[in-house]
């Protein structure tokens, strides 16, 4: 593997982690979300499990924080819950923002660098009653609740991301199904489309009248390649790429929507959706990027628009069923540079892969993993060499942990973490990650 010396100076390793995924939501008063009747309802969620209780992380952050740092970390990506903030949406919980609070500075005290995420999926129910993502004033509900947590830690922020995956957020839900409020409604998904990016927009307006800095967006992105060269799966390839890869990034540095999605989305589109282009597009000061695999696009003439349909690739695969691909890592950054986001200040906020680990004679042994993030490693390098302002790197996640639709079966922690017991095993690649980030 890489060694930290081998990056620029200054270059930050971390982990990441987000709120409903970890923290138990049950506990300290925090109200129901959209995960939680999604999980309730049938078939949606892997045994029905939800984020109740999760990692326990509310009661155990402080000993989970001590893995961090002895790990030599520099950062630490986490979420704060919208609907822990404020659990029907509008009124403030205390004891919510008591627990961010005490968070925030047990980060410091171990000398880790926080990263905000301001929305990982904790849709309070109560605006989910009110259409969630496709309600036309949702954007204005995000920016109190931004606000609001902000005047409590935004001051020992290093860095806060408004949104992470707008695509899981507005697609993979309202269109595809899989995740909460689990809809496949085209006219549902081009609003949630649109107004996740809406709430982005007034996310950063907010933060700026705060005079926050470090502010930017978390974005997740596949590297698509097309099955074969026939026109058709050419022009999947291409409507699929507009959609999940450039739809968002477009959105967010040139106020432009690309064609081969709006030939879809433009008929269902919020009414004057053109007025919130310019706020969307307003200046950032760095971008997130989850990437995780490609994806091999063929052409499905008879399915809905955007008729595209995947094969599996050839290469080995993650428990996910995720190929690994880590060249597709370095060609996204390279499009992103080349296309958007020229010399900005870009992080990997997420990379990582789950594994059916388990543990013997108190160890994990998951050379597979180590692998994966040594092969991810060399193609950020390879970027870097490049010239694309790769600035830091977080491994998804710190804690195995709630896994959405697949509840808690798939392990893409550095930590295993046993849910019945709530103890905490540092995986090998837990160890060879510590040695490569060593000083
Ligand atoms: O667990 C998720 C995370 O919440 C968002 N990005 C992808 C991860 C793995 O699926």
């Amino acid at each position: 593997m890489l060694k930290r010396s081998d990056f620029p100076q200054g270059f930050l390793f971390g982990a990441a982690t987000a709120a409903y995924q970890i923290e138990g939501h049950s506990f300290g008063g925090a109200g129901p979300t959209h995960w939680d009747t999604f999980a309730a309802g049938p078939g949606n969620v892997v045994r029905a499990e939800d984020g109740a209780v999760a990692c326990d992380h509310y009661h155990r952050y402080e000993s989970d924080l001590d893995l961090l740092k002895d790990a030599g970390m520099d950062a630490y990506r986490f979420s704060t819950s919208w609907a822990r903030v404020m659990p029907d949406g509008v009124t403030v919980n205390p004891e919510g923002l008591d627990f961010y609070d005490r968070l925030t500075d047990a980060i410091l005290e171990r000398g880790l660098k926080p990263f905000q995420t301001l929305y990982h999926w904790e849709m309070p129910s109560a605006l989910a009653d009110l259409g969630g993502w496709t309600n036309p004033d949702i954007a204005h509900r995000f920016g109190d609740y931004v606000d609001v947590i902000t005047d409590k830690i935004g001051d020992r922020m290093h860095s806060i991301a408004t949104l992470n995956e707008p695509w899981c957020v507005a697609y993979l839900s309202h269109f595809l199904g899989h995740h909460a409020p689990g809809l496949r409604d085209i006219r549902a998904a081009s609003r949630a489309m649109h107004n996740v990016m809406k709430a982005h927009g007034v996310g950063m307006t907010r933060l700026r009248a705060k005079g926050k800095k470090n502010c930017g967006i978390v974005l997740n992105f596949e590297y698509p390649q097309a099955a074969d060269d026939t026109p058709a799966a050419l022009a999947a390839t291409k409507r699929q790429e507009a959609i999940y890869n450039r739809w968002f990034i477009q959105a967010a540095t040139k106020g432009t929507y690309p064609e081969e999605a709006l030939e879809g989305f433009g008929p269902h589109m919020p009414a004057n959706w053109q007025d919130d282009m310019a706020e969307i597009s307003q200046p950032m000061d760095f971008l997130g990027v989850n990437y995780y695999t490609r994806s091999i696009i063929t052409a499905a003439p008879d399915a809905p628009w955007p008729h595209v349909g995947a094969v599996s690739g050839p290469l080995d695969k993650t428990q996910m069923g995720w190929e690994v691909y880590p060249d597709g890592l370095r060609d996204v950054l390279l499009m992103l540079k080349s296309d958007y986001v020229g010399d900005l200040p870009v992080f990997i906020t997420e990379n990582g892969m789950a594994w059916d680990d388990t543990v013997e004679n108190g160890a994990v042994f998951d050379p597979q993993r180590s692998s994966y993030i040594a092969g991810h490693l060399e193609a950020m390098l390879e970027a870097v060499a490049a010239g694309v302002n790769l600035q830091g790197f977080f491994y998804w996640s710190l804690l195995d942990n709630y896994e959405w639709a697949f509840g808690y079966e798939k392990r893409f922690g550095l930590i295993h973490v046993d849910f019945e017991t709530q103890k905490r095993t540092p995986k090998a690649s837990y160890y060879d990650f510590k040695a490569a980030i060593a000083r």
